[in-house]
């Protein structure tokens, strides 16, 4: 139930599609290093793994299962996290590519946005004078022209196409509207409880990461969705961890990992994805609150197992 307290899930989100090898050596985009790192990442205590693909030699977002199944088998051998497959991808890409992977695999969990929205990240192309990939210049500095499309329509179609799979969303809300979009989805049937929230907080083009905010976005998804709701909070950037922090004393759950923010302190550039993993963790167990395993998780959000996904 929303407001009973629970064992608090760490989802790590390995690579994304916002940052750029230049950005950090420690940024796994090789489908070697996206599985070792995702690997660490459970180990360190994450039970939901939230994976994007990258081509294999340049780093760049790619949304083609074959970029995928070299990094799901491996996962799956080592591990028994959850596998949420982004439905995100690269941010201008048509929703018809964006949702290819998750039903390619039919993942236990995918994301799902919940609007259309200006998404830039072209502030952070003024920080590199040089760049180890052709790419990555104009992919960061043109994303101030970016629109990230989620109509209805696409969520629609997403929802319809991905239903057969038994996929659990996670309803990705970057701002207070988006959650009255969710509400419309599920009013007329395109979701059922209980549902998965991620708030995300801290993008440029969503809501800002604070904690009036954060409250906010709770207390409507409250009014909106009762007992029917788990959430938890994605603050991009140096609001990353106190967020998260913040959002576990009040029931939330909390997603970490490079995709994020590439930082495990103020100024300083995170090791790997396992070391935000193990700092989160060591947050929330000395705050009082248990880490979901993957099992509990699954129970949690009511998922249909690792047996029904097709990797
Ligand atoms: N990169 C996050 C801000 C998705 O993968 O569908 C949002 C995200 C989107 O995770
Ligand atoms: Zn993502």
């Amino acid at each position: 139930m929303a407001n009973k307290r629970q064992k608090t899930i760490i989802t790590c989100a390995v690579t994304g599609a916002i940052h750029t090898p230049t950005m950090s050596d420690a940024l796994p985009y090789t489908y070697d290093d996206i599985a070792q790192q995702a690997v660490e990442a459970a180990e360190a205590g994450a039970s939901i793994l939230h994976l994007h693909a990258r081509n294999n030699e340049t780093g760049a977002p790619s949304v083609d299962p074959d970029d995928f199944k070299p990094f799901l088998g491996r996962i799956k051998q080592a591990t028994d996290a959850v596998v949420n497959i982004s439905t995100g991808g690269s941010l201008t890409l048509s929703i018809q590519d964006r949702i290819r992977p998750a039903a390619t695999f039919s993942a236990e969990m995918c994301s799902m946005n919940m609007g259309s929205m200006n998404f830039s990240f072209h502030p952070l192309a003024k920080r590199y004078d040089t760049w180890k990939f052709d790419w990555e210049k104009d992919y960061v500095a043109n994303s101030d022209g970016n629109i990230f499309r989620n109509t209805f329509k696409d969520i629609e179609e997403a929802a319809t196409t991905l239903a057969p799979h038994g996929i659990k969303f996670e309803h990705e809300c970057y701002d207070v509207g988006h959650l009255y979009n969710l509400k419309f989805c599920m009013d007329i049937g395109l979701f059922k409880a209980p549902i998965f929230i991620q708030f995300v907080m801290g993008i440029l083009g969503g809501i800002g990461a604070d904690i009036d905010n954060l409250l906010f976005m709770k207390q409507t998804a409250d009014k909106l969705f009762g007992d029917d709701y788990r959430w938890s909070i994605l603050a991009a950037g140096a609001a990353q961890i106190p967020m998260a922090t913040t959002a576990s004393q009040i029931g939330g759950n909390v997603r970490v990992g490079l995709e994020d923010s590439l930082f495990i302190s103020r100024g300083q550039l995170a090791e790997s994805n396992a070391q935000q993993v193990t700092k989160i963790r060591r947050i929330v167990e000395d705050l009082g609150c248990e880490v979901a395993t993957p099992d509990e998780a699954r129970e949690i959000l009511d998922l249909k197992g690792a047996d029904r996904t097709a990797f």
